[in-house]
């Protein structure tokens, strides 16, 4: 039996894991193994697998640190998350075009999702990738001064591009048309906080969803979220990620940014499936994830 290895796929954050057969649940040791890589890396990639919705289920639900789900509740949990697709060309997809600046999903929902993960199914060239940055990595490597500026702070979170600061959303021209929604549902939160899982500091502001901070006037926000997003977004910073099809991606939301350039309709076929944990239980979150299937 090969032995699980992982190989960091970045300086800052991810890695691709080695040496594990997803086609069986996992023993104790290599879940052990996993959850390890996980925290400290943010993001794990598999290659070349050939897997179910059920099993990315079971592979999402071991990483939030929870008894692995049996194969019965895996399936439920699977079925529960019902059709749910990254696609440009599947039927009800979320986020079927446009570009998606850097964002965690549900952060505007006070019930963000703990894991993500995307298997790509289909998907042609050229290839649109996902970006990924760290939130624990930026608070790590945030200058002192700017530190010093941002603890204390609380930012209001948003969906929809439609709602962030005009200067942000211009820059970025026809891109961002997303289709607008009939709610805007925020959540204001402190922007350094620990990730609840492992203790680490975050800088938890996005691109995509931050609105702006709440303490400060909006011209004032957006000049202060500029010098953050500037440092966030540095090209050292970012994890592109070229899909090809068989790969597995899993990532902690909270820790973990993503994006991803312009995706149209006309364009070639760029399918992903999605599990996203937990499924959110506020009528809210849900109403919201119905309606529009939105990140
Ligand atoms: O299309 C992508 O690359 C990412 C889509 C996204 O934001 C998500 O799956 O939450
Ligand atoms: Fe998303």
């Amino acid at each position: 039996m090969p032995q699980p290895q992982i190989r960091e796929l970045s300086p800052v954050l991810g890695a691709e894991v080695l040496g594990v057969d997803l086609s069986s649940r996992l023993d104790e040791k290599t879940v052990e193994f996993l959850r390890a890589s996980f925290d400290d890396r943010g993001l794990l990639l598999f290659r070349d697998v050939d897997i179910d919705r059920t099993r990315q289920y079971y592979l999402s639900t071991i990483l939030r640190g929870h008894e692995p789900p049996s194969e019965v509740d895996s399936k439920s949990g699977a079925e529960r998350q019902g059709n749910f697709w990254i696609s440009n060309k599947e039927p009800d997809a979320a986020a079927p075009f446009g570009r998606l600046l850097f964002h965690c999903d549900g952060m505007w929902s006070g019930e963000p999702f703990e894991v993500l993960s995307l298997y790509a199914v289909d998907v042609q060239p050229p290839v649109i990738p996902t970006a990924f940055v760290s939130s624990i990595y930026a608070w790590e490597t945030l200058p002192d001064v700017l530190r010093r500026r941002v603890e204390g702070l609380h930012a209001e979170h948003v969906t929809g591009p439609e709602y962030i600061h005009e200067r942000r959303r211009l820059a970025f021209g026809d891109e961002l048309s997303q289709p607008v929604r009939d709610t805007s549902p925020s959540s204001t939160l402190p922007v350094v906080h620990r990730h609840p899982r492992t203790g680490k500091t975050v800088l938890y502001v996005t691109q995509g969803m931050t609105k702006g901070i709440a303490e400060l006037s909006s011209e004032e926000s957006e000049d202060l979220l500029e010098e953050l997003f500037d440092h966030l977004y540095r090209s050292f910073a970012v994890l592109r990620h070229e899909w090809r099809n068989g790969d597995l991606i899993l990532w902690d939301n909270m820790a973990v940014q993503h994006a991803r350039p312009n995706v149209t309709t006309s364009g070639p076929t760029r399918t992903l499936r999605k599990i996203g944990l937990p499924v959110p239980t506020s009528a809210e979150a849900q109403q919201v994830q119905v309606y529009q299937r939105v990140s």
